[in-house]
């Protein structure tokens, strides 16, 4: 075990300093680094409430990314917990298997996202607070954590049924943050919006923790609120941009739409940063193009994964290339392996991108199986297919069929199809991820419907809500006589691809 003096959290020296620099812009308000850190350890010695370690106890929370949220995440770590942060947006049969698989404890949510839960805590047996129940004016002696600690439990879909608890501990998030802070020269004076979904590694890792190890201001946003977000970018507030494919995708349109007045003050906002990035999903050559041209920065692409954090970046001094992801991050080793497992050493030949570091997951929680079978000789297999060219990897699609990207969004087509399933006069179904300009893949399910029954896609849809997040609900149906099957019965995809109009 590593000194207890080396922690993950006092590693965020500035959240340990006394200082007024603002770590935390939410609409009108700021948050100094020493208001935060006195927030922190008050929620911090209200969770334990006299016991001396939550000893990894899984504490969950809902709320979208806001003061309370930062408290709560970094209130659990300083704990000794297992913070287990929601989807906001997620339907209450999402929420209960997330809740069960981790063995959460303890929920806490404000306002409308407890009442949402607040039957689902009861069913379950679970403790809920909101943040100001427990924030009382405390202070006791918080618990010194190693490295080899879990600190956190995220939810990914996948090849299975239903999304997996991938546990990552300090030393794992530690190793995701420092690579960045190195390779994209994150500074004290950076200012970054953050209006991604913080159950994610994007938003939490990349802006969120990134920004406060390096002492930088980071500005909330519940959601991404294109408006607001632009208005400030047009003022100079942010000099560094973290965003999905989509999200470039929707300000381009959008800055379509405006004058020449208003595009240009935006355009040159952008202008004026010091780094845009995207991520989470394949960048399009055209919408790197199309950045460049309006704003003349040159989108930098990387690669990661919720088991991983980062691994793969285009460089911040150098060349970034449209359409491919760089080169393996400093303290990251990435090689690519064939189907035979042999390791490919010679450029232009795809294979597996396979992982080691310290950046690297410890465990799928409560699932031995899912763990050892993610594991090939130490490495972590991504299920991603890339190809090396003049040193520069570029991804070229994934192993399964069965995982979708929509907006930055990992579906699992399985979890989807077994929800529509349950629908009264769907006889058998397959759901796939269609090309999309907006989403990059869109969910479009085909269905066989059970004799004489009909269906239009607006009451699907009407009836998929709240039984699924919103985002995963299909963005198309294709109502088929049979499913395309194999000789061994199972539904074979690449023939539905050739099916889509
Ligand atoms: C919203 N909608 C979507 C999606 N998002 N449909 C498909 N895919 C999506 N991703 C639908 C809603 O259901 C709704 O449908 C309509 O679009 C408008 O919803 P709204 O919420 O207003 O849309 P938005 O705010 O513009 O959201 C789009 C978004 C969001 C901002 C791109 O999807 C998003 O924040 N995506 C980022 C996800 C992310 O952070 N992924 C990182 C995970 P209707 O109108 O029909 O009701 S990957 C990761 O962490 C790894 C490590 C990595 O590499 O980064
Ligand atoms: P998640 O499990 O939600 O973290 O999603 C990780 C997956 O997103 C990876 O396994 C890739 O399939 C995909 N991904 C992330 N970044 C990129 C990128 N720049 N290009 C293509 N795919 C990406």
């Amino acid at each position: 075990m590593e000194s207890t003096k080396d922690t993950s959290l006092p590693s965020f020296h500035h959240l340990n300093d006394d200082h007024s620099k603002v770590a935390l812009i939410e609409g009108d308000n700021s948050t100094s680094y020493s208001d935060l850190h006195a927030r922190i350890n008050c929620m911090a010695t209200n969770l334990l409430d006299g016991k001396s370690d939550l000893n990894e106890e899984r504490i969950a929370f809902l709320m979208p990314a806001s003061l309370d949220y930062v408290t709560m995440l970094f209130g659990v770590w300083r704990a000794g917990g297992i913070a287990v942060p929601l989807n906001v947006s997620s339907a209450l049969a999402e929420l209960e298997h997330a809740l069960t698989c981790a063995g959460v404890t303890r929920v806490v949510a404000n306002g409308e996202y407890s009442e949402n839960i607040s039957d689902l805590c009861e069913k379950l047996n679970i403790k809920l607070s909101s943040v100001n129940e427990i924030l009382t004016d405390k202070s006791g002696t918080l618990p010194e954590i190693s490295l080899d600690r879990r600190a956190m439990i995220l939810f990914t879909s996948g090849t299975t049924n239903k999304p997996k608890g991938v546990v990552s501990t300090h030393k794992n998030i530690r190793a995701q943050i420092t690579t960045l802070i190195e390779a994209w020269a994150w500074d004290y004076d950076d200012t970054i919006p953050l209006f991604l979904p913080l159950h994610h590694i994007h938003g939490i890792i990349n802006v969120l923790c990134c920004g406060l190890w390096a002492g930088a201001s980071v500005s909330l946003f519940p959601k991404f609120d294109m408006d607001n977000i632009l208005n400030e970018v047009a003022s100079n507030s942010y000099n560094v941009f973290m965003a999905v494919p989509t999200i470039y995708v929707k300000m381009i349109q959008h800055l379509d739409t405006l004058d020449d007045a208003d595009k240009k003050s935006i355009t040159n906002g952008f202008r004026n940063m010091r780094l845009n990035i995207s991520g989470s999903a394949a960048c399009p050559v055209k919408v790197y193009n199309q950045w460049l041209e309006l704003t003349g920065q040159v989108l930098l692409e990387r690669y990661g994964m919720t088991e991983i954090g980062m691994a793969i970046s285009n460089p911040y001094d150098g060349e970034r290339r449209a359409g491919a992801v760089g080169i393996a991050l400093p303290g990251v080793e990435v090689s690519l392996f064939d189907d035979d497992d042999n390791l490919l050493d010679e450029e232009d030949k795809p294979g597996e991108i396979r992982i080691k570091g310290n950046n690297v997951f410890l465990e799928y929680w409560g699932n031995k199986e899912a763990t050892e079978g993610s594991y090939k000789d130490g490495w972590f297999c991504t299920g991603d297919v890339a190809v090396k060219e003049n040193g520069y990897y570029r991804i070229m699609g994934r192993s399964s069929v069965d995982i979708i990207k929509s907006g930055g969004y990992k579906l699992s087509a399985l979890e989807i199809e077994g929800t529509l399933l349950t629908h009264d006069d769907i006889a058998e179904c397959a759901v796939i991820g269609s090309p999309d300009e907006m989403w990059g893949e869109a969910v479009t399910a085909f269905i066989g419907l059970k004799p004489e029954k009909t269906m239009v896609y607006e009451d699907l849809k009407a009836w998929c809500d709240g039984k699924m997040s919103p985002y995963k609900i299909p963005k198309q149906i294709i109502i088929i006589d049979a499913l395309p099957r194999n000789a061994m019965g199972k539904v074979t995809k690449p023939a539905l691809k050739e099916m889509l109009p």
